[in-house]
Formats: structure tokens, C-alpha cells, sequence
């Protein structure tokens, strides 16, 4: 992952890149680094553990000026998260910043360290910066362009750099091998950026670039040499994005915010799409018209709570489009043959548009097969936007908090509205797309009602505090539900949490219960109730404690061992949608309890953007 930022100016940089670290710090956030030039050739270097606001400070207390730089927000893959493993990598007075892994690094290290380079980290960044440094003093009358030339051909991997010569002020060279970087154009200032948000207090005017450029950047000027070696233009774009300089108003934590909000994401992401009682994704356009009619099974790829999204969309798209669909986490789908059908399409789901195994699955696709992509966003301008040839995009504003809560719950209201687009196609009746627009329209009121009831959850969630494990149960579509809750108590709360199909519990997991054990069971009133009374009588006869989430007028009783947590009533259709809210919830409260730290937990980022 990671999050790189660089600057050629003629102005004090250190509080833009100060400012664009902040904004990638969704990346990583276990240290953070930055180094500048001024303009009498003094460097300034530090580098801090633990978050950006860390080495802010220290840039203060030092006062750090420098014209010329680059900086970095650190998730780390190689080596702990301590000072010496932060970037910027130093070797003599070649500089860098990486984000990827070189994954031929130990070759390369134990050969520099034959050549006489001494590491002071355990990173592969820091070969890199030995590298460069090997090959400048091969060719010392090269330029520090033709030398990363050189350096290049030697490195495995996905990744993006920056480089820079201390000595020589005032020019910056990047690469990208499948690592995103955006430049941004200033007047008489240049930026670069692991994602436009870092460059927009500075600049609108960006040139994204494209998997194997190498660019040579100063005040003045942007050279772009392409993969084949050859000088190139890349379009000049316009940015759009609105970047919410999102304050956590009255709320504690950005994901307490986030769950909150979803009433209202769910309301901006369908209105304009629910219009005159029809689902109108007509934003499509008519390319979409001629792909959808050859669409004869569906692929969709994805990780993290966007897989489970996926899950469900699967269970919609065979059982009210009648489209032959499966489902794939992105990083296994990449990696295996799979057998692509003739009008087979790709759906691939991300929050963040960048998430590396997602876009890689995309990338694939291309060239094995799919007739065509459709992706469902949240971030506008995102690689996996630009790269697909549809988009839906979720409205559900900017998320902070690591763990999904509204943009997952909105990838399922607009994963429902393209079932019922291309279901339309297969022969959904009317009335069966009323009865889902109607169920999305009460949709966001429902999810406010389970929000008035969060001081219940808040009570529920202290026996959760010294438990160790958990369990999670659904069926059918509440299965991936039970998974996404299972997922959400592991990532914030450090607890261990496993989901299971309900189905499957005398399969092994059975052997797991006992009063240590707090089952979670999601029970709204379908046709897999009476199913899955069997299996909570199974776990109570075993003395679990139970904790029921079902429909309020369900003929569930609060017992010893049972606690009924009612749910107002929603179309068992949407009923996903509004399952997720309580857990979502529960999670955010037991990690409260427990002190965490809730919107950037340990280990984890926002963007996984490494494979
Ligand atoms: C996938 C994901 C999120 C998770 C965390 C890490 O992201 O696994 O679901 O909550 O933020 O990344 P995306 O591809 O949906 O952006």
C-alpha cells in the first residue's frame, strides 16, 4: 500500500506534502517520512512511527523548508513499522519513496551487499535506493533519468517510485510499474501523487500515468518516456473531484459517522435512479444497451466486504435475472485458469477503485475472454473507474473509516438496481421491479429506525468485551451478511470471529460450542426460518449464548441464553441491506468498549493497494 507525494517548486513544499500524506494516509498510516532540498541545497529528513500528524508535528518543532522533495505515508510489507523501515531510503544522496513490493529484493540485496552497500533497513525499498545509486556510479556522467533506465530492468514487481538526486535540486523521476501515480500540473511547479486527492489543494489540471512510464519532472517541465522507451504526451484532465474535507462532526469516529449516514447514501444513491416508478440506470448509455444483450453469465470479482457484496448480488442476479453468476475474491481469481464463457461479463466491486488484486482481475479480464466490465465504484476518478467500460458509481460520499459500513450497503442498492436492469432484459416482470423499488425506496427509512435503536446495541456489545471468539450465522442471502459481520468485529475489535452457513454448523464448527462461545444468528422471517430454528436449537442444547437478530414480529422469545434483537420489517429482498446496520453497529460498539482505534486499526489500510 503505501502513499508517495513529491514536489518541484519554487516555494516551500513541506506543508503540501504534509497536506497530501494526510490525504493518502487511507493507505497506511504505521510511519510516515518526508525529505526536501532548499534552495541552497540543505536537505531536511526525518521520519516518524505512527501516523502523519506524528511527523507534522516534528516538522514544526524543526522547521523544515526545502523547495525540492518527496514524502511518504507507510504501510508496512517488508520490515516492522519502526523509523529506520520508514522512506524516504537514503543511499549517499540518492533519495526514494516506493509503494509495492520489488519481490526480487533479496537477490538484489545480498548482491549490493557484495558490491559493499550496507542496509540500515529490512526493507525492499532500500534496495532501490542502493541501486540507483550502483548504476549512477557506473555512468557518472549519465543522468539521473538514463541511470533509473538502467536500474528498471532489474526490479520485479507492482510498484511506483519516486527518485531524487540531493544534490542536484529541483528535478524528481518517477516510475510506475502498475503502482498509480498523477502528476499535477502547476504554474511553474509540479506535483506527483499516489492519488489525485493528495494534489488538489494545489493543482486540477493532472496526467494520469500509465503501467511502465518513467517521467522526468522539474518546475518547468514533464518528460514522459512510455513502457516501449519511447517520448509520449498523456492527456491533460480536469479534475472533478470534490474532496469533503470530511469532519467527523458530532460524531467520535469517521465509521460511528459512517454507519450513521447511510440513510442518507442510500437516499443519494437511488433517488435519481428510482424515477416515474421505474429503476433507470440510463447513465449507462447505449454501449451498455448492446453489451447487456450478449450478457450470458456474469463474473464478479472482488475482496474484503466488497466480495461479500458480490455474494449477494450473486444469490439476485440467478434468482431474479436468471443469469448464471459466481462470484471470486480478486487475488484468487488472478491467479487461476478459469474458463470464460462466451458473453461472459466482469463485475468487479470497490469501494476505493484501487484496490490492487480488483484492478488486476480487470486488468486480466481484458485479455482472456470477457466481453466487457462493469464496475461499481465509490470513488470518481478512481483507477478501476477509468479503467472499466462501465460504471455505476455509489453516492455514498467519501469513506475514512477502514472498515466498510455505507459503501458497502450501497453497493448493494446499486448491485440490486443492475439485477433489475438486466433481469428487465431476461423478462422480470413489472410487478416484480416495483416490488424491489418499492422495498429500496423504504429501504432508508428502515435503516433509521435500526439506527434509533443503538443504545440496545451498545448495551449487547459489553458482552462481547472480554470474549475471545465469536460466531456468526445466516442462510442464504443473510449468510454473506453473517460473514460481513464476522469480518467487521475482527477488523476493529480485534476479536476472532468466524461466519458460517447455518446449514454447515454439524459440519465441524458444532465442536466449537460452548458458553465461550456468543453465536450470532440473523433470522429474518423468509423461507429458511423454520431451517434455522433447527440449527439455533442445535447451539442452544449446547450452551452457547444466542443473540437473534429478527423481524420484530417474529415468534422469537427472549429466553435464558437467547437474546432477540428485533429488526423492523423489510422485503425479504433488501433484507441484506438493513441485516448489515445492527452488526455494523455491534462491532463499532464492542471496539469502543475496548478502547481500539477504530477508524485506522492495527495492521490494516483503507486502499489495499499492494497485492
Ligand atoms: C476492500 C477492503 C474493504 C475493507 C478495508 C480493506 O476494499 O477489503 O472491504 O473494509 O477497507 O479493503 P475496496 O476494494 O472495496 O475498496
Amino acid at each position: 500500500m503505501c502513499g508517495i507525494v513529491g514536489a518541484v517548486a519554487q516555494r516551500n513544499i513541506e506543508e503540501i506534502l504534509l497536506e497530501g500524506l494526510r490525504r493518502l494516509e487511507y493507505r497506511g498510516y504505521d510511519s510516515a517520512g518526508l525529505l526536501v532540498v532548499n534552495s541552497k541545497g540543505h536537505v531536511n529528513y526525518l521520519r516518524r512511527v505512527g501516523k502523519v500528524k506524528e511527523l507534522a508535528a516534528a516538522v514544526t518543532q524543526y522547521n523544515m523548508h526545502g523547495i525540492t522533495g518527496m514524502a511518504h505515508t507507510r504501510w508496512a510489507t517488508h520490515g516492522e513499522p519502526t523509523e529506520k523501515n520508514a522512506h524516504p531510503h537514503i543511499s549517499d544522496y540518492i533519495t526514494v519513496v516506493h509503494n509495492g513490493i520489488i519481490e526480487n529484493h533479496e537477490p538484489l540485496r545480498n548482491s549490493l551487499i557484495e558490491r559493499g552497500y550496507c542496509f540500515n533497513s529490512q526493507t525492499d525499498t532500500e534496495v532501490i535506493a542502493h541501486l540507483v545509486n550502483w548504476e549512477y556510479k557506473q555512468c557518472k556522467d549519465s543522468t539521473l533519468l538514463e541511470v533509473i533506465k538502467k536500474a528498471i530492468p532489474q526490479l520485479r514487481g507492482t510498484y511506483s517510485i519516486l527518485v531524487m538526486d540531493n544534490r542536484i535540486p529541483g528535478i524528481l523521476v518517477a516510475v510506475t510499474s502498475g503502482g498509480p501515480l498523477v502528476i499535477g500540473i502547476g504554474i511553474g511547479e509540479n506535483f506527483i501523487a499516489s492519488d489525485q486527492v493528495a494534489l488538489l489543494p494545489v493543482t486540477r489540471n493532472l496526467i494520469f500515468l500509465e503501467e511502465g512510464d518513467l517521467v522526468e519532472m522539474t518546475c518547468h517541465n514533464i518528460n514522459i518516456v512510455n513502457k516501449a522507451g519511447h517520448l509520449i504526451k498523456r492527456p491533460h484532465i480536469e479534475s472533478n473531484i470534490q474532496y469533503e474535507a470530511c469532519d467527523k462532526g458530532k460524531y467520535r469516529f469517521y465509521m460511528q459517522k459512517e454507519i450513521y449516514e447511510q440513510p442518507v447514501a442510500l437516499k443519494n444513491t437511488l433517488e435519481w435512479r428510482l424515477v416515474q416508478g421505474q429503476i433507470n440506470l440510463n447513465e449507462l448509455g447505449s454501449q451498455a444497451y448492446d453489451l447487456f444483450s450478449k450478457v450470458q453469465h456474469i463474473k464478479i470479482v472482488a475482496c474484503g466486504s466488497s466480495y461479500h457484496a458480490g455474494m449477494v448480488a450473486r444469490n439476485w442476479f440467478e434468482e431474479l435475472a436468471d443469469i448464471p453468476c459466481d462470484v471470486e475474491i480478486a487475488s484468487e481469481f488472478r491467479y487461476r485458469k478459469s474458463v470464460v464463457r462466451s458473453g461472459h461479463l466482469i463485475i468487479t466491486l470497490s469501494q476505493s477503485g484501487e484496490t490492487a488484486d480488483t484492478l488486476a482481475a480487470l486488468r486480466l479480464s481484458k485479455k482472456i475472454g470477457f466481453i466487457g466490465s462493469l464496475a461499481v465504484c465509490n470513488v470518481q476518478g478512481s483507477s478501476l473507474v477509468r479503467e472499466s467500460d462501465l460504471v455505476l458509481m455509489t453516492k455514498a460520499g467519501t469513506e475514512i473509516g477502514v472498515a466498510s459500513t455505507k459503501g458497502f450497503t450501497t453497493q448493494l442498492a446499486v448491485l440490486l438496481m443492475l439485477v433489475v436492469h438486466l433481469g428487465r432484459l431476461n423478462g422480470m416482470t413489472k410487478s416484480v421491479e416495483s416490488n424491489i423499488l418499492n422495498a429500496l425506496q423504504e429501504l432508508p427509512k428502515r435503516i433509521e429506525q435500526v439506527l434509533s435503536t443503538d443504545k440496545n446495541i451498545a448495551m449487547l456489545a459489553e458482552d462481547f468485551v472480554y470474549k475471545y471468539n465469536a460466531l456468526f450465522l445466516g442462510r442464504g442471502n443473510q449468510y454473506p451478511i453473517a460473514m460481513e459481520g464476522a469480518l467487521k468485529l475482527k477488523e476493529i475489535s480485534y476479536i476472532h470471529a468466524e461466519a458460517y452457513s447455518a446449514g454447515e454448523l454439524k459440519h465441524g464448527p458444532l465442536a466449537l460450542i460452548d458458553i465461550d462461545m456468543p453465536v450470532i444468528v440473523l433470522a429474518p422471517n423468509n423461507a429458511l426460518l423454520e431451517k434455522l430454528k433447527s440449527n439455533i436449537e442445535e447451539v442452544r442444547s449446547r450452551g452457547s449464548h444466542l443473540y437473534i437478530f429478527a423481524d420484530q414480529d417474529a415468534s422469537f422469545i427472549s429466553n435464558k441464553g437467547i437474546t432477540i434483537i428485533p429488526l423492523p420489517y423489510v422485503e425479504e429482498i433488501v433484507s441484506p441491506i438493513l441485516y448489515a446496520v445492527p452488526l455494523q453497529l455491534l462491532s463499532y460498539y464492542v471496539a469502543l468498549i475496548k478502547g481500539k482505534d477504530i477508524d485506522q486499526p492495527r495492521n490494516l489500510a483503507k486502499s489495499v493497494t499492494v497485492e
